[in-house]
């Protein structure tokens, strides 16, 4: 079982490893999972029949050495009137268990282990704890390497130091990762009130019905108000194996508890589906107002660009000039072109997009996304835009020009451009048919020969005949200037357009790298079973600080 611990926390922090590098979450991730307990007493033990791990736990001078070696019969640990007292651990445990695993951080040199062969503790291993309230450091830190392998903790006190507050916070912040029982020891200077007062506290911790023992450890031999024989019974009554392993699985429900506090920030760290679905309002928002004003900032630059796009082979005239002038000159004008759409959409241009996109990441973040989940993903688009945007705002224009003017002013144009044939081939015809005419008559009447005035007349209808619609078809021409401009303004619309569907494409892949890794989270913290601690045994019961009843777990098989 502590394995399953173990693999949980290294799980976990693959997990957050991945995350952070999305950018989901920061540094310390990682590190507030590597802060969380994994060890549990049956992690100091090889072998699953392992014996209860039972610890003193308090003040200086409180007693604790000597309840020890009462325990004993002999003197294991040393009990002593002068202060500082203990700065090492005293292991007391039975020749027949070895502790196998002592993590690498123990200081082994501040570890005395005693061994013994009375069978009435083969399953109890007894740890006397430096005082908890020692000066030094360097004690309370191996008091807080150890807590994490103990099943019960005797929290030992004094009648005039039961109230003593960093024992207090300490059963405060440990209370539900172990077990407890209580003894005012020095009860030869004790007094009942005494008892009732302690009591009423720890009902206020969350223990309604402690095991509470006072008892006299002085060296007196008429002792009437010692209660050491309840309390070593009650301690032999829980060195069962089923309860040893109903405690250890109650750890390791606590322990995952404590995980689970943790993993619930780092998700909260990864913001919600809410905060997520209100990004693409906020975009579209952001960025309708920002492409007005990109926009206006080149809007200057328009003219010039359609200038030249619209001086690119006009017409027949001009392009049979082109084609004189060969091949070279059109590339030239296709280059001054390109030139042109570079001028529009010069770094500058760019710049101002990256610093709107850079804007509504920062935006984003105050709205609870984590900054760098969301620059990344944007940063990664932008490259594409700069090669894309060229050619998009090329083909706008093109297509523009390919179609200018109204669809009316096409018509027309096109109705004037047939005028400027047939109304020539008309008047041709009528002059045609004159003369035919007049020159067959001219067979019999000398005097119906077509005069002067006729050929005058004919070559001014013939003229006016081509003059007028070819006038209307250069004058009615649909502005290709104006079309050049079009698509000029229709390129930017793509562009902006563009941007903001790749921008909603990588805001929805964040919804879904998020679910992803909230759903992964998810199932490596689903891994177990339920306890009820209320199916605990009664006596169990009345050692733990009691939580909501129904607590998630662990497969008990590992
Ligand atoms: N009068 C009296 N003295 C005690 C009692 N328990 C321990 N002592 C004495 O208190 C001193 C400190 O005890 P010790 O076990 O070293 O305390 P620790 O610092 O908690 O380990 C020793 O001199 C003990 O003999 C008790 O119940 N009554
Ligand atoms: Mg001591």
């Amino acid at each position: 079982m502590p394995d399953l611990l173990k693999h949980l926390q290294q799980d976990l922090k693959n997990w957050a490893n991945e995350a952070h590098d999305k950018g989901w979450l920061n540094k310390r991730a990682a590190h507030a999972i590597d802060a969380t307990t994994t060890a549990t007493p049956g992690s100091l033990f090889d072998k699953p029949n392992r014996p209860l791990v039972v610890g003193f736990f308090g003040g200086t001078g409180v007693g604790k050495s000597t309840l020890m070696n009462r325990f004993a019969g002999e003197a294991v640990a040393r009990a002593s009137a002068e202060r500082p007292t203990s700065r090492e651990i005293t292991l007391y445990v039975h020749e027949s268990v070895s502790v196998a695993n002592l993590p690498d951080e123990f200081p082994l040199q501040r570890m005395r282990t005693q061994t013994h062969q009375n069978n009435q503790y083969r399953s109890v291993l007894w740890i006397d704890m430096p005082d908890f309230d020692s000066v030094e450091q360097s004690n309370r830190e191996l008091v807080e390497h150890w807590l994490p392998h103990i099943d019960v903790v005797i929290y030992v006190v004094s009648p005039d130091r039961y109230k003593d507050d960093q024992g207090w916070r300490l059963l405060l912040d440990h209370g539900t990762q172990h077990a407890w029982l209580f003894v005012i020891n020095h009860w030869d200077r004790g007094d009942e009130r005494q008892r009732t007062d302690f009591a009423a506290m720890l009902a206020e911790a969350g223990l309604n019905n402690p095991h509470l023992f006072c008892t006299d450890s002085s060296d007196s031999t008429n002792k009437t108000r010692d209660e050491f024989e309840q309390f070593r019974e009650t301690v032999n009554t829980l060195a069962d194996q089923q309860l040893i392993e109903q405690l250890e699985s109650r750890g390791v429900v606590q322990r995952i508890k404590q995980i689970r506090t943790v993993t619930d920030e780092l998700r909260a760290q990864m913001s919600t589906p809410e905060q997520l679905a209100e990004l693409n309002p906020l975009w579209e928002h952001h960025w309708r107002n920002s492409t007005n004003e990109i926009e206006q900032s080149v809007d200057w630059k328009v003219p010039t660009l359609a200038a030249l796009y619209a001086d690119q082979e006009q017409g027949l005239l001009s392009s049979f000039y082109a084609r004189i002038r060969g091949k070279e000159a059109l590339a030239q004008e296709t280059i001054e072109a390109r030139a042109g759409v570079d001028n529009m959409l010069d770094d500058a241009f760019f710049d101002r997009i990256d610093e709107s996109v850079d804007d509504f990441a920062q935006q984003a973040t105050s709205a609870g996304i984590a900054i760098t989940a969301i620059h990344e993903p944007l940063k990664a688009l932008k490259p594409e835009w700069r090669s894309r945007a060229k050619s998009e705002m090329e083909n706008a224009i093109q297509q523009s020009l390919a179609l200018p003017g109204t669809k009316t002013q096409r018509s027309l144009h096109r109705f004037l451009g047939w005028l400027c044939w047939l109304l020539p081939l008309a008047a041709m015809g009528w002059i045609g048919y004159r003369v035919v005419n007049v020159f067959r008559l001219g067979a019999n009447d000398p005097a119906a020969y077509l005069s002067a005035n006729f050929a005058v007349h004919s070559l001014l209808l013939l003229g006016l005949a081509w003059l007028v619609p070819t006038f209307l078809y250069i004058k009615l021409k649909p502005s290709r200037e104006k079309a050049a401009a079009r698509g000029v303004r229709a390129g930017l619309d793509r562009i902006a357009n563009e941007i903001s569907q790749q921008v909603q494409g990588s805001l929805a892949q964040l919804s879904q790298d998020r679910l992803m890794r909230v759903n992964e989270l998810d199932s490596i913290m689903s891994s177990g079973v339920q306890i009820d601690e209320g199916q605990l045994p009664e006596a169990l019961q009345r050692m733990l600080i009691q939580e909501p009843a129904v607590l998630p777990v662990i497969n008990a098989q590992s």
